[in-house]
């Protein structure tokens, strides 16, 4: 069975080995007859229960997509092996297929999804804007907090001109959340919840983590994990 077929089993199935993966969709309360016949047209997400996956999925529940979250074993190294190869050759997760289309980067694919489902992005110039902070939360950010070696002095760089945008705005783009503060915000959620970062020093990046924590579509998601 290639992973871009649906098993044909209920929604959710504990993981007990090799190539079983938990099926969930989410909108929990349709029939798996229904999942299977929107089997094809539903964008497929594939990820570990704790990854970057659950990034995209937030994203997924705030443009309120319709979408087939596929589970993969990790600790049993699926992502390591066919079928999982042939949609990331890199054996990475987040992964989505959406029709004929596979895409990796869990930024790529925020990008993709905003541009395709969001109703954000209406010119070249607000799609590079929007990109510009994809790309600073996955790779300046995420290298600036996340990497112990760099913290100290990253963290004295970035944080306070995002302590000023975040003063100004409630959001990062204005006064509207945008797919900016999914790859933003989660990066600096999890600073809260993997690091215990103390932030103390940044009141409006505080309120800012504690506004999105409470948003409905990151509590069904990362909040969940
Ligand atoms: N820059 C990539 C990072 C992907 C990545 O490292 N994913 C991790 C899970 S969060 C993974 O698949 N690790 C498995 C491995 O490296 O074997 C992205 O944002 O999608």
């Amino acid at each position: 069975m290639s992973f871009t077929q649906l098993p044909a089993y209920a929604e959710k199935i504990i993981p007990s080995g090799k190539n079983s993966f938990i099926f969930i969709n989410n909108q929990e309360k349709k029939s798996m007859n229904q999942v299977i016949t929107n089997s094809n047209s539903t964008l497929k997400l594939y990820g570990g229960t704790r990854s970057r996956a659950s990034i995209i999925q937030w994203y997924l529940e705030e443009i309120n997509l319709d979408y087939n979250y596929i589970l993969i074993d990790m600790a049993q190294k699926e992502h390591l092996q066919s079928p999982f190869l042939e949609l990331n050759p890199f054996g990475k997760v987040p992964v989505i297929v959406d029709g004929d289309f596979k895409l990796w980067e869990s930024g790529a694919i925020l990008l993709y999804l905003a541009e395709k489902y969001g109703n954000e992005i209406n010119s070249l110039e607000e799609k590079s804007i929007i990109n510009q902070w994809i790309l600073f939360a996955n790779s300046t950010l995420a290298t600036g907090l996340f990497i112990e070696a760099n913290r100290e002095k990253e963290m004295s760089q970035l944080l306070p001109p995002l302590e000023n945008i975040l003063q100004k705005n409630s959001y990062l783009l204005g006064e509207n959340f945008t797919v900016a503060d999914v790859a933003v915000g989660s990066m600096l959620a999890y600073t809260q919840i993997l690091l215990k970062l103390d932030l103390s020093n940044y009141p409006a990046i505080t309120n800012y983590i504690q506004r999105i924590i409470q948003r409905p579509a990151f509590m069904n998601t990362i909040g969940k994990r």
